[in-house]
């Protein structure tokens, strides 16, 4: 049966996911489930981050966290539960995540996908109730399934991924992905625990009057990034960082507007993580219209060497990223 793809605001992820899914008659379920798996765990994490107040009080909830974990920073929590719901699913063979220096094997050999994760980013923000995010993308395996997965699992290029996604924590819990046929937006409604869609077909506007990045380095940037800030002042353009990258690339996406993480002196190479940062955000921003790019070419085309890699990252409205690389 054809799929049903222009779906309606309303329509809950999973019925979202299996309409996706029926588009590709010899789809087997696995990334299916592996989306829900990560749903599932960032409705955990959501839950978590809503009283992490009361869970840091010593005491407040007893002297162990709810996973039976003794009380530890949220950022670690996160990494329990996603791991753990990546292990427990069943469809992954490896994980990279920010929090962990090496390949995660899951223990799953015959796992078909491998994941690449920040599974909170934004630290300066966790412990002042500031929005936070999740950030995912997922690629099939290029060694044979039960195998041992191979750095080369995780190491494809940006182009390779098959689906990337974010969870914003913000005054609204919302998760965004892409499976390569756009990008849709859900919302989670917390007294249903389910993410309804949302934000339909997300196309960020051709150009838009934010800014964002980090004021303070700006003696630190290229000259030419200077100017280009200067003339964004110049324009009366807005001003607008929040300092997690999920929140400020949100807002860009649904607004317009660009962000940039030049190099600084003390990240000469700039700082975001090219895995679980900017390849899923470039995949994300290219799927909605959007662009992103180092300065030197498309994030998308860049290959990655090593799996916690950092790099310069310019995304956001095509015009404006346009502009930006006429200016550099
Ligand atoms: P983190 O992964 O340690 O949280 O760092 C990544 C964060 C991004 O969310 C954000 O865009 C950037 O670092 C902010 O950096 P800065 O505080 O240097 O402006
Ligand atoms: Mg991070």
């Amino acid at each position: 049966t054809q799929p049903d793809l222009a779906l309606p605001v309303g329509t809950t992820l999973d019925r979202f996911i299996l309409s996706e899914q029926s588009a590709f008659p010899f789809a087997t379920g696995e990334l299916s489930q592996l989306l829900r798996d990560i749903a599932l765990a960032s409705k955990i994490i959501n839950r978590e981050i809503n009283r992490a107040g009361l869970i840091d009080v010593t005491g407040a909830t007893g002297t162990d966290n709810v996973q039976g974990e003794s009380q530890q920073k949220l950022d670690v929590i996160a990494n329990i539960r996603f791991i753990r719901a990546l292990k427990n699913g069943g469809e992954v063979c490896a994980i990279i995540s920010e929090e962990e220096d090496d390949i995660i094997l899951t223990g799953n050999p015959n796992g078909k996908y491998v994941v690449a994760i920040d599974p909170l980013d934004g630290s300066s923000n966790i412990d002042v109730n500031v929005s936070i995010g999740t950030i995912f993308s997922i690629y099939r395996r290029v060694s044979p399934v039960g195998s041992v997965p191979t750095l080369a699992d995780l190491l494809q290029g940006g182009r390779q991924q098959v689906a990337a996604g974010y969870v914003l924590y913000g005054s609204s819990t919302i998760l965004v992905f892409t499976t390569g046929q756009g990008v849709n937006g859900f919302t989670l409604d917390q007294s249903l625990g389910e993410y309804i869609l949302s934000h339909t077909d997300i196309k960020q506007p051709r150009t838009g009057s934010i800014f964002s990045c980090n004021e303070g380095n700006v003696a630190e940037y290229p000259d030419k990034i200077q100017t280009y800030l200067n003339t964004c002042r110049q324009r009366r353009m807005t001003g607008r960082y929040i300092g997690s990258l999920v929140a400020d690339f949100h807002r860009n996406l649904i607004k317009g507007g660009i962000y940039l993480y030049p190099s600084t002196r003390k990240s000469p190479g700039g700082k975001l993580r090219l895995l679980y940062e900017c390849f899923p955000m470039a995949f994300i921003a290219e799927q909605a219209g959007g662009k992103a790019t180092d300065g030197r070419q498309a994030i998308l085309d860049i290959t990655p060497t090593d799996l916690h890699q950092r790099l310069v990252l310019y995304v956001g409205s095509p015009d404006l990223i346009d502009e930006l690389l006429t200016t550099i």
